[in-house]
Protein backbone atom coordinates (compact mmCIF):
# COMPACT_ATOMS: atom_id res chain seq x y z
CA UNK A 1 0.00 0.00 0.00
CA UNK A 2 1.05 3.57 -0.70
CA UNK A 3 3.28 5.09 2.21
CA UNK A 4 2.98 1.64 3.93
CA UNK A 5 6.03 0.25 5.31
CA UNK A 6 9.03 1.51 3.59
CA UNK A 7 7.72 3.69 0.52
CA UNK A 8 8.82 7.23 1.81
CA UNK A 9 7.65 10.08 0.30
CA UNK A 10 11.38 10.83 -0.68
CA UNK A 11 11.28 7.36 -2.90
CA UNK A 12 7.75 7.74 -4.35
CA UNK A 13 8.89 11.08 -5.97
CA UNK A 14 7.52 11.24 -9.66
CA UNK A 15 4.40 9.68 -8.72
CA UNK A 16 2.55 12.34 -7.57
CA UNK A 17 -1.22 12.01 -7.54
CA UNK A 18 -2.36 13.30 -11.03
CA UNK A 19 -4.99 14.98 -9.79
CA UNK A 20 -6.43 19.09 -11.51
CA UNK A 21 -7.18 21.44 -8.55
CA UNK A 22 -8.95 24.27 -9.34
CA UNK A 23 -9.10 27.88 -8.08
CA UNK A 24 -12.08 27.55 -5.69
CA UNK A 25 -10.71 24.89 -4.15
CA UNK A 26 -9.47 24.20 -0.63
CA UNK A 27 -7.25 21.52 0.68
CA UNK A 28 -7.42 20.24 3.94
CA UNK A 29 -4.50 18.48 4.04
CA UNK A 30 -3.24 16.94 7.44
CA UNK A 31 -0.82 13.69 8.81
CA UNK A 32 -4.12 11.50 9.76
CA UNK A 33 -5.39 11.75 13.43
CA UNK A 34 -4.45 15.26 13.68
CA UNK A 35 -7.89 17.08 13.22
CA UNK A 36 -8.78 16.61 9.53
CA UNK A 37 -12.28 15.67 10.15
CA UNK A 38 -12.53 19.29 12.50
CA UNK A 39 -10.95 20.77 9.82
CA UNK A 40 -13.34 19.62 6.79
CA UNK A 41 -16.50 20.51 8.97
CA UNK A 42 -15.31 24.48 9.73
CA UNK A 43 -13.93 25.20 6.39
CA UNK A 44 -17.11 23.56 5.05
CA UNK A 45 -19.33 24.96 7.29
CA UNK A 46 -17.67 28.66 6.73
CA UNK A 47 -18.12 28.18 2.76
CA UNK A 48 -21.32 26.68 3.00
CA UNK A 49 -23.56 27.06 5.99
CA UNK A 50 -22.63 30.52 7.74
CA UNK A 51 -25.92 31.06 9.10
CA UNK A 52 -26.54 27.16 9.99
CA UNK A 53 -29.48 26.98 7.39
CA UNK A 54 -27.80 24.51 4.59
CA UNK A 55 -29.99 21.44 4.60
CA UNK A 56 -27.28 19.55 2.60
CA UNK A 57 -25.29 19.87 6.38
CA UNK A 58 -27.56 16.94 7.32
CA UNK A 59 -25.08 14.45 4.87
CA UNK A 60 -21.94 13.46 6.83
CA UNK A 61 -18.98 15.13 6.35
CA UNK A 62 -16.89 12.95 4.31
CA UNK A 63 -20.04 12.82 1.78
CA UNK A 64 -19.52 16.20 1.57
CA UNK A 65 -15.85 16.87 1.62
CA UNK A 66 -14.37 14.16 -0.33
CA UNK A 67 -11.28 11.92 0.44
CA UNK A 68 -9.06 12.44 -2.16
CA UNK A 69 -6.63 9.16 -2.07
CA UNK A 70 -9.25 7.05 -0.36
CA UNK A 71 -9.05 4.45 -3.20
CA UNK A 72 -5.60 3.76 -1.78
CA UNK A 73 -6.91 2.51 1.24
CA UNK A 74 -9.67 0.99 -0.66
CA UNK A 75 -7.43 -1.24 -2.58
CA UNK A 76 -5.67 -2.71 0.86
CA UNK A 77 -5.64 -6.38 0.46
CA UNK A 78 -7.91 -6.13 4.13
CA UNK A 79 -10.95 -4.78 2.38
CA UNK A 80 -13.21 -6.54 0.74
CA UNK A 81 -14.37 -5.09 -3.23
CA UNK A 82 -17.14 -2.92 -2.27
CA UNK A 83 -20.36 -4.48 -2.76
CA UNK A 84 -23.11 -2.35 -5.51
CA UNK A 85 -25.55 -1.66 -2.12
CA UNK A 86 -22.85 -0.51 -0.26
CA UNK A 87 -23.34 3.74 0.10
CA UNK A 88 -19.79 4.75 -1.34
CA UNK A 89 -20.63 2.51 -4.49
CA UNK A 90 -24.21 3.99 -4.31
CA UNK A 91 -22.78 7.32 -4.26
CA UNK A 92 -20.45 6.71 -6.90
CA UNK A 93 -22.80 5.05 -9.43
CA UNK A 94 -25.47 8.40 -8.64
CA UNK A 95 -22.89 10.90 -8.97
CA UNK A 96 -20.56 9.46 -11.42
CA UNK A 97 -22.79 7.83 -13.93
CA UNK A 98 -21.42 5.53 -17.07
CA UNK A 99 -17.69 5.93 -15.03
CA UNK A 100 -15.93 2.43 -14.13
CA UNK A 101 -15.46 2.31 -10.29
CA UNK A 102 -11.70 0.63 -11.48
CA UNK A 103 -10.42 4.37 -12.78
CA UNK A 104 -11.09 5.30 -8.96
CA UNK A 105 -14.04 5.72 -7.01
CA UNK A 106 -13.30 8.86 -4.88
CA UNK A 107 -10.99 10.42 -7.12
CA UNK A 108 -13.94 10.42 -9.47
CA UNK A 109 -16.16 11.54 -7.13
CA UNK A 110 -14.22 14.64 -5.89
CA UNK A 111 -13.95 15.31 -9.88
CA UNK A 112 -17.26 15.53 -10.38
CA UNK A 113 -18.08 17.45 -6.86
CA UNK A 114 -19.47 21.25 -7.73
CA UNK A 115 -17.56 24.30 -6.98
CA UNK A 116 -16.79 25.60 -4.24
CA UNK A 117 -15.03 22.38 -3.26
CA UNK A 118 -13.37 21.63 0.20
CA UNK A 119 -11.13 18.69 0.05
CA UNK A 120 -9.81 15.87 2.44
CA UNK A 121 -6.22 14.72 1.86
CA UNK A 122 -3.62 12.82 3.88
CA UNK A 123 -1.02 12.96 1.53
CA UNK A 124 2.21 15.61 1.86
CA UNK A 125 2.99 18.18 -0.59
CA UNK A 126 5.81 15.83 -2.67
CA UNK A 127 2.75 13.77 -3.53
CA UNK A 128 0.60 15.85 -5.00
CA UNK A 129 0.20 18.05 -8.11
CA UNK A 130 3.38 20.61 -7.76
CA UNK A 131 1.19 23.54 -8.93
CA UNK A 132 -1.58 22.83 -5.81
CA UNK A 133 -0.29 26.02 -3.80
CA UNK A 134 -0.56 27.75 -7.58
CA UNK A 135 -3.87 27.33 -7.82
CA UNK A 136 -5.74 26.26 -4.62
CA UNK A 137 -5.63 27.24 -1.33
CA UNK A 138 -4.52 24.60 1.55
CA UNK A 139 -5.06 24.48 5.41
CA UNK A 140 -2.66 22.54 6.93
CA UNK A 141 -3.70 21.22 10.50
CA UNK A 142 -0.42 19.70 12.68
CA UNK A 143 -0.85 17.89 16.35
CA UNK A 144 1.61 17.42 18.88
CA UNK A 145 2.78 13.59 17.86
CA UNK A 146 2.22 12.32 21.17
CA UNK A 147 -1.82 13.23 21.14
CA UNK A 148 -1.34 12.01 17.33
CA UNK A 149 0.43 8.23 18.16
CA UNK A 150 -2.22 7.83 21.35
CA UNK A 151 -5.39 8.99 18.61
CA UNK A 152 -3.76 6.84 15.52
CA UNK A 153 -3.46 3.69 18.10
CA UNK A 154 -7.20 3.84 18.71
CA UNK A 155 -8.35 4.61 14.87
CA UNK A 156 -6.12 1.26 14.18
CA UNK A 157 -7.98 -1.12 16.73
CA UNK A 158 -11.23 0.51 15.85
CA UNK A 159 -11.41 0.15 12.36
CA UNK A 160 -12.03 -3.17 11.51
CA UNK A 161 -10.45 -3.94 7.91
CA UNK A 162 -6.80 -2.37 9.50
CA UNK A 163 -6.68 -5.92 11.65
CA UNK A 164 -4.69 -4.13 14.50
CA UNK A 165 -4.47 -5.37 17.65
CA UNK A 166 -0.44 -4.67 19.04
CA UNK A 167 -0.07 -2.63 22.08
CA UNK A 168 0.78 1.02 22.21
CA UNK A 169 4.10 0.32 22.75
CA UNK A 170 4.58 -1.44 19.54
CA UNK A 171 2.50 1.18 17.65
CA UNK A 172 5.06 4.11 19.21
CA UNK A 173 7.74 1.98 17.86
CA UNK A 174 6.10 1.91 14.37
CA UNK A 175 5.35 5.38 14.85
CA UNK A 176 8.66 6.62 15.23
CA UNK A 177 10.28 4.60 12.94
CA UNK A 178 8.03 6.01 10.24
CA UNK A 179 6.55 2.75 9.21
CA UNK A 180 2.93 3.79 9.58
CA UNK A 181 0.40 4.19 6.70
CA UNK A 182 0.52 7.80 5.22
CA UNK A 183 4.53 7.30 6.36
CA UNK A 184 6.97 10.07 7.93
CA UNK A 185 5.56 12.50 10.30
CA UNK A 186 8.00 14.59 10.34
CA UNK A 187 8.41 15.07 6.79
CA UNK A 188 5.14 15.57 6.50
CA UNK A 189 5.07 17.81 8.59
CA UNK A 190 8.59 19.62 7.54
CA UNK A 191 7.23 19.59 3.87
CA UNK A 192 4.12 22.24 4.81
CA UNK A 193 5.95 24.10 7.15
CA UNK A 194 8.35 25.18 4.78
CA UNK A 195 5.80 26.78 2.63
CA UNK A 196 4.51 28.52 5.64
CA UNK A 197 4.33 31.91 4.17
CA UNK A 198 3.05 31.10 1.16
CA UNK A 199 -0.46 33.10 0.48
CA UNK A 200 -2.08 29.73 -0.46
CA UNK A 201 -1.11 28.29 2.69
CA UNK A 202 -2.73 28.79 6.54
CA UNK A 203 -0.98 26.34 8.86
CA UNK A 204 -2.45 25.54 12.33
CA UNK A 205 -2.06 23.39 15.55
CA UNK A 206 -4.59 21.28 16.88
CA UNK A 207 -3.82 22.84 19.83
CA UNK A 208 -4.17 26.57 19.76
CA UNK A 209 -7.23 25.71 17.89
CA UNK A 210 -8.63 24.00 20.77
CA UNK A 211 -7.29 26.73 23.12
CA UNK A 212 -8.02 30.30 21.41
CA UNK A 213 -10.95 28.94 19.67
CA UNK A 214 -11.94 32.09 18.16
CA UNK A 215 -8.77 33.66 17.30
CA UNK A 216 -7.81 30.88 15.10
CA UNK A 217 -11.42 30.90 13.52
CA UNK A 218 -10.60 34.38 12.74
CA UNK A 219 -7.68 33.85 10.91
CA UNK A 220 -9.35 30.77 8.95
CA UNK A 221 -12.16 33.24 7.99
CA UNK A 222 -9.62 35.99 6.48
CA UNK A 223 -7.18 33.34 4.87
CA UNK A 224 -10.86 32.02 3.09
CA UNK A 225 -11.77 35.30 2.74
CA UNK A 226 -14.91 34.06 3.87
CA UNK A 227 -16.32 37.61 5.60
CA UNK A 228 -18.39 36.04 7.98
CA UNK A 229 -19.14 38.26 11.04
CA UNK A 230 -18.74 37.94 14.71
CA UNK A 231 -21.93 36.13 15.18
CA UNK A 232 -21.17 33.87 12.10
CA UNK A 233 -18.04 33.07 13.33
CA UNK A 234 -19.35 32.61 17.06
CA UNK A 235 -22.17 30.16 15.64
CA UNK A 236 -19.44 28.45 13.58
CA UNK A 237 -17.37 27.89 16.78
CA UNK A 238 -19.93 26.28 18.31
CA UNK A 239 -21.61 24.06 15.96
CA UNK A 240 -18.14 22.43 14.94
CA UNK A 241 -16.96 22.05 18.34
CA UNK A 242 -16.11 18.53 19.97
CA UNK A 243 -19.36 18.15 22.22
CA UNK A 244 -21.72 19.41 19.34
CA UNK A 245 -19.82 16.99 16.33
CA UNK A 246 -19.85 14.13 18.15
CA UNK A 247 -23.22 14.29 19.43
CA UNK A 248 -24.52 15.19 15.53
CA UNK A 249 -22.90 11.93 14.31
CA UNK A 250 -24.06 9.85 17.00
CA UNK A 251 -27.67 11.20 16.04
CA UNK A 252 -27.07 10.91 12.18
CA UNK A 253 -26.01 7.37 12.25
CA UNK A 254 -25.62 4.53 13.99
CA UNK A 255 -23.25 5.26 16.64
CA UNK A 256 -20.84 1.71 16.58
CA UNK A 257 -21.04 1.39 13.06
CA UNK A 258 -20.50 -2.36 13.07
CA UNK A 259 -19.17 -2.63 9.32
CA UNK A 260 -16.75 -0.45 10.43
CA UNK A 261 -16.18 -0.54 13.65
CA UNK A 262 -15.22 -2.59 16.27
CA UNK A 263 -17.59 -2.71 18.83
CA UNK A 264 -15.76 -4.01 21.67
CA UNK A 265 -13.22 -1.34 21.01
CA UNK A 266 -16.09 1.46 20.86
CA UNK A 267 -17.44 -0.09 24.03
CA UNK A 268 -14.19 -0.16 25.91
CA UNK A 269 -12.35 2.96 24.42
CA UNK A 270 -14.94 5.62 22.70
CA UNK A 271 -15.74 5.50 18.78
CA UNK A 272 -14.30 8.21 16.00
CA UNK A 273 -14.89 11.05 18.16
CA UNK A 274 -12.89 9.52 21.14
CA UNK A 275 -11.80 12.52 23.65
CA UNK A 276 -10.95 15.91 21.35
CA UNK A 277 -8.45 16.70 23.58
CA UNK A 278 -4.75 18.30 23.86
CA UNK A 279 -3.01 16.70 26.23
CA UNK A 280 -4.64 13.19 26.57
CA UNK A 281 -1.87 11.54 25.98
CA UNK A 282 -0.69 12.10 29.63
CA UNK A 283 -3.03 9.36 30.25
CA UNK A 284 -1.48 6.62 28.14
CA UNK A 285 1.79 6.95 27.31
CA UNK A 286 4.77 5.32 29.55
CA UNK A 287 7.59 7.45 30.67
CA UNK A 288 9.45 5.16 28.36
CA UNK A 289 7.08 5.78 25.35
CA UNK A 290 7.60 9.50 25.97
CA UNK A 291 11.11 9.56 26.24
CA UNK A 292 11.24 7.84 22.67
CA UNK A 293 9.02 9.94 21.11
CA UNK A 294 10.97 13.29 22.34
CA UNK A 295 14.26 12.18 21.34
CA UNK A 296 12.83 11.22 18.26
CA UNK A 297 11.47 14.53 18.05
CA UNK A 298 14.58 16.25 19.12
CA UNK A 299 16.15 14.68 16.04
CA UNK A 300 13.55 15.37 13.22
CA UNK A 301 13.04 19.02 14.23
CA UNK A 302 16.33 20.45 14.18
CA UNK A 303 16.18 21.95 11.29
CA UNK A 304 12.50 23.21 11.35
CA UNK A 305 13.97 26.35 13.27
CA UNK A 306 12.97 28.00 16.69
CA UNK A 307 9.81 28.76 15.85
CA UNK A 308 8.15 25.75 14.80
CA UNK A 309 6.39 24.24 18.51
CA UNK A 310 3.70 22.42 19.70
CA UNK A 311 1.77 23.94 23.02
CA UNK A 312 1.46 20.86 25.01
S1 LIG B 1 -8.68 11.01 10.42
O1 LIG B 1 -9.21 9.63 10.57
O2 LIG B 1 -7.23 10.99 10.14
O3 LIG B 1 -9.41 11.80 9.43
O4 LIG B 1 -8.86 11.64 11.87
P1 LIG B 1 -8.82 13.19 12.23
O5 LIG B 1 -10.14 13.79 11.97
O6 LIG B 1 -7.63 13.82 11.64
O7 LIG B 1 -8.55 13.15 13.78
C1 LIG B 1 -9.44 12.58 14.70
C2 LIG B 1 -9.11 13.21 16.05
O8 LIG B 1 -9.66 14.55 16.08
C3 LIG B 1 -10.61 14.61 17.14
N1 LIG B 1 -11.69 15.54 16.77
C4 LIG B 1 -11.86 16.71 17.36
N2 LIG B 1 -11.16 17.35 18.32
C5 LIG B 1 -11.63 18.57 18.73
N3 LIG B 1 -12.73 19.15 18.23
C6 LIG B 1 -13.47 18.55 17.26
N4 LIG B 1 -14.54 19.14 16.78
C7 LIG B 1 -13.02 17.28 16.77
N5 LIG B 1 -13.50 16.42 15.85
C8 LIG B 1 -12.67 15.35 15.86
C9 LIG B 1 -11.07 13.18 17.30
O9 LIG B 1 -11.72 13.00 18.52
C10 LIG B 1 -9.75 12.45 17.19
O10 LIG B 1 -8.88 12.70 18.29
P2 LIG B 1 -8.83 11.80 19.62
O11 LIG B 1 -7.64 12.31 20.38
O12 LIG B 1 -8.67 10.38 19.20
O13 LIG B 1 -10.11 12.06 20.33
Amino acid sequence: MLLASGHTAEALQGEELEHQFRESDVVVMTWPKCGTTWMQEIVWTMRNNPDLDNPQAMVPTHNRVPFLELDILLNSQNIPPLGEDSELMKAFRYRCPHKDPKDGILMQITEVSPDPRTIKTHLPFSLLNPHLLDTAKVIYVARNPKDVVVSYHHHSRLIKFHDFSSSLDQFVQYFVDDDLVFGPYWMHLKEAWEKREHPNLHFVNYEDLKQNNMVEMRKINEFLGTNLTEEQLQKVAKYTNFSEMKTREETQSDPKKTIVFNTDIVTSSGGFYRKGKAGDWKEHLTPEMEAKIDQWTQQKTKDLGSSFRFSS
